[in-house]
């Protein structure tokens, strides 16, 4: 989902290949043995298949908004590096929270509110974040609300009723703007599945 928000951002020409996960094609196998979505191949036969690596590709290509800021401070890391490690923490930390109280059931160790609780170390730092400006950074839209989004939108998804009433506003503020985003809902249009 992110690389696709980069990707459609950055308005790059692509064709886009729809496949379902239980019938990988072929030549994306080809292309990307390990079998995961999404794989960019380039006209050159470059081949970049993790999704935060698109986006920086997409976002190289071009970037309008300005997702990655370019303004370093004398003595203070550049901006760009704080939104890398924010969002590091996001796919090292919390991904990995986000998977067990998504599929509880496989990790039977703890019950679904010890995986919840988790996850929850992460919304509480971004809702904090949030208190004080619209969006993770600063003022503006950055790849740090881009590549993250996406991921406590599964968060919130697991129990919906339990994240709007949680104690999370300004995070349900935030995701609510993303969701009626007009590029997330332009991404969200359903493709036909690719046929070789
Ligand atoms: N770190 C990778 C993770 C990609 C990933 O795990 N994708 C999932 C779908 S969201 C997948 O393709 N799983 C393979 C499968 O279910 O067969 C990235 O962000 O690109």
């Amino acid at each position: 989902m992110r690389a696709r928000l980069a990707l459609a951002y950055s308005n790059v020409q692509l064709e886009h290949r729809e496949i379902i996960l239980k019938n990988k094609p072929a030549p994306m196998l080809e292309a990307s043995p390990k079998g995961t979505v999404p794989v960019l191949v380039l006209v050159d036969g470059t081949v970049i298949d993790e999704s935060l690596d698109i986006m920086l590709w997409a976002l190289a290509k071009n970037d309008p908004d300005h997702w990655l800021p370019h303004k370093p401070q004398p003595r203070e890391p550049a901006q760009s590096e704080l939104i890398m490690t924010l969002i590091e923490e996001n796919d090292q930390v919390f991904k990995k929270h986000l998977d067990r109280y998504k599929y509880a059931d496989r990790f039977p160790e703890h019950p679904q509110s010890f995986y919840r609780e988790q996850g929850e170390l992460f919304l509480q730092k971004l809702d904090e974040r949030l208190a004080v400006q619209p969006f993770l950074m600063s003022e503006q839209i950055t790849l740090a609300d881009m590549a993250i989004a996406p991921f406590v939108r599964q968060f919130a998804h697991v129990d919906r009723d339990w994240f709007y009433q949680s104690r999370y506003q300004h995070l349900q503020r935030w995701l609510t703007q993303f969701l009626a985003s007009d590029l997330f809902q332009s991404i969200m249009k359903k493709k036909p599945l690719w046929k070789a």
